[in-house]
């Protein structure tokens, strides 16, 4: 509640960051900072929050606030998640399709923040100016709470190349494939992030069987384990790696490869189950844009000048 009155009250962008004080519990407090050390660009603010990864975090997955919330202007928010390093298996040996072997250690060294959602028409809109999304209009009145689509990997370098001018204190990017994985997987090692009961994508996803053939509003499944919500279907989620097959040894911080297509993950609204796995991927040129892929933003603290 008190995210929501001080973004409302803001008249200049404004970030407001979540803090976990290891053993503090919950308290909050209005200090400007700059989180990255150096001069801050725009006034921000601190509260202390529970975080994901900690022991002593009761919270449910749903419950969970966002560590990182970005007023865009107009009352538009983003909100993030911040994801700890550590190591996961990437990719699976059980799966039929070839492009997900061999499975491999990954270790992600440096923090960052997910995008909570997938970035909604009404965000890409304060940023842009536009929507090119196709569920807008009279037939979709709740568009703006549904997940921007009709975006190619080009275009979301446009947007995120605006919003790093908007907004200086952090640096917005697509995350890694390896990133990406590593948030969708939330720990888990199965086909899907709950688990192996592909009856139970329903549960977590907008995808072929539910979807009535279009986007939803995001936030409408239940979120994985680190409080990320649509990792599976609504709208495919472009990353930043250039596609390519898995190295066979261990490897840190994979940023892909010089291929000239790009990386896709979580499946769609019209994907079926298979294809909304955590290991499952699809490869595209960078101008391939349609009703189905959309984006989810990395916001990463800027280096100390
Ligand atoms: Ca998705």
């Amino acid at each position: 509640m008190t995210s929501l009155k001080l973004v409302k009250k803001s008249v200049v962008p404004v970030i407001l960051v979540w803090f976990f004080f290891a053993g503090a519990g919950k308290g909050q407090s209005n200090v400007a900072v700059n989180p990255a050390g150096g001069p801050a660009a725009a006034p921000a603010t601190v509260v202390v929050e529970n975080a994901i990864g900690k022991d002593n975090d009761k919270t449910t997955p749903a419950e969970r606030k966002a560590n990182l919330v970005i007023t865009l202007g107009d009352g538009v928010t983003m909100e993030f998640v911040l994801v700890q390093p550590g190591s996961f298996i990437m990719g699976s040996d059980r799966s039929r399709f070839p492009d997900e072997k061999p499975a491999h250690r990954v270790t992600i060294t440096k923090p960052f923040y997910l995008g909570k959602f997938e970035v909604t028409q009404a965000q890409w809109e304060a940023v842009m100016s536009n929507t090119p999304g196709i569920y807008k209009g009279p037939l979709y009145p709740d568009s703006a709470k549904r997940p921007v689509e009709n975006v190619s990997w080009d275009y979301c370098q446009v947007f995120l190349a605006r919003l790093n001018e908007k907004i200086n204190i952090y640096k917005f990017r697509l995350p890694t494939e390896a990133e990406w994985e590593y948030a969708c997987r939330a720990g888990s090692t199965d086909e899907y992030s709950f688990g192996t009961n592909a009856d139970a994508v329903g549960d977590y996803a907008w995808y072929s069987n539910n979807s009535s053939g279009q986007t939803h509003p995001v936030g409408g499944k239940k979120p994985n384990a680190w409080g990320l919500y649509d990792m599976y279907g609504n709208v495919w989620e472009w990353c930043s790696d250039g596609y390519g097959p898995y190295p066979a040894r261990d490897i840190s911080d994979p940023t892909g490869t010089n291929s000239n297509t790009r990386v896709i993950r979580g499946g769609a609204w019209n994907s079926v189950a298979e294809h909304v796995s955590s290991s499952y991927r699809e490869n595209l040129t960078p101008d391939d844009c349609f009703r189905y892929y959309g984006l989810r933003c990395v916001a990463v603290s800027k280096p100390v000048r």
